[in-house]
């Protein structure tokens, strides 16, 4: 009788903790980002948590804030280090305030392209840049995302061809000495504005224009406020799609596994989508009446360069890294 009872309370107990397991809450992961529902990034969050609720049914609860609604844009890393916020997709400008070396990617014209990104991020050159992310600053990074490659965007009609052209032109960048330098370099007149504030700024004239990749140009409706685009192609961008480290390391690492390819299926979305989407956006924007025109990109680029590589920036990147960069094919 006793042994009924013993073999009734074993089986009570699986019972239970096969329920609880069952009904265990599921890990809540909380995204925030300034990118605007129609853009590529916003919608490859949504590609993110579809493709964990497939693999991991029930397990994770992602709620996606968009349009900067939850953290202002740039202040997301150190959200997520307060443990205020478990995913973003962060930029190297905003890394490379806190880990200097990381500037190496906010010079323009480094990146040749959307493979050469991928391949560098890949490679060793990336291993060793995301360690360093998440030893020094509790973050995660799951995948690269090509953000799309950046092009001047202007209000005004005035024809550019060099970098003297843009003398006196105020060019919105977002807000860190990172972005800044590189609106300087362009010959421009660099000035904050967080991405929200964009459009008005241009609508109402308190900037001359802005930079970014030709698919946010027609999420944001830019086109809408200016005339021009101007294909400098000056910065190959890319956004690392990220977790707090708090975060990653409480899931089992079945589900770090499944979050890790959930980031994969979702960056492959995105560079697809964006990728074609730059090829066919030049005719958008002239159906659209704006002037869509090449300058003397070689004078862009000589200028941009020289500039990175006589920064100060540049003292804080490892030896050789450039000349890395540079072979990776
Ligand atoms: C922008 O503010 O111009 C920028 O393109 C910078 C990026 O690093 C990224 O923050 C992006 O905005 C937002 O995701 C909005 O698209």
């Amino acid at each position: 009788r006793s042994l009924v009872k013993i073999a009734s309370a074993a089986l009570c107990t699986l019972a239970l903790s096969a329920t609880s397991s069952f009904a265990a809450d599921p890990v809540k992961v909380r995204i925030s980002t300034p990118a605007v529902e129609s853009d590529w990034h916003a919608k490859m969050l949504t590609v993110f948590k579809d493709e964990l609720e497939k693999t991991a049914p029930g397990e994770f609860d992602v709620e996606i804030h968009l349009n900067a609604s939850l953290f202002k844009q740039g202040t997301e890393p150190a959200a997520m280090q307060r443990g205020n916020l478990d995913m973003a997709m962060i930029s190297a400008q905003d890394i490379a305030k806190q880990i200097p070396a990381w500037s190496v990617f906010t010079a323009g014209y480094l990146i040749r392209d959307p493979d050469h990104q991928k391949k560098v991020f890949n490679s060793d050159i990336g291993q060793k840049f995301y360690k360093m992310v998440a030893d020094d600053m509790n973050i995660e990074i799951l995948d690269v995302g090509y953000l799309g490659t950046r092009e001047l965007n202007l209000a005004s009609d005035k024809k550019i061809t060099t970098p003297d052209d843009l003398d006196g032109v105020k060019l919105r960048m977002p807000g860190s000495d990172a972005w800044l330098f590189l609106g300087n370099a362009l010959g421009a007149d660099a000035t904050p504005l967080a991405f929200g504030e964009v459009y008005t700024g241009l609508q109402t004239g308190t900037i001359d224009g802005q930079d970014n990749p030709l698919p946010t140009v027609k999420a944001v409706k830019f086109y809408e406020v200016t005339k021009q685009i101007v294909l400098t192609d000056h910065l190959v961008d890319a956004i690392f799609l990220s977790m707090a480290k708090g975060t990653y390391d409480d899931l089992s690492s079945e589900q770090q596994e499944k979050v890790q390819e959930a980031a994969a299926v979702a960056t492959a979305y995105n560079n697809e989508k964006r990728i074609a989407d730059e090829k066919s956006l030049v005719d958008f924007f002239k159906g659209e009446g704006l002037k869509v025109y090449a300058p003397d990109v070689a004078a862009f680029r000589k200028k941009v360069q020289d500039a990175y590589l006589e920064s100060e920036f540049a003292q804080d990147w490892p030896d050789g890294i450039v000349d890395q960069i540079n072979a990776v094919k």
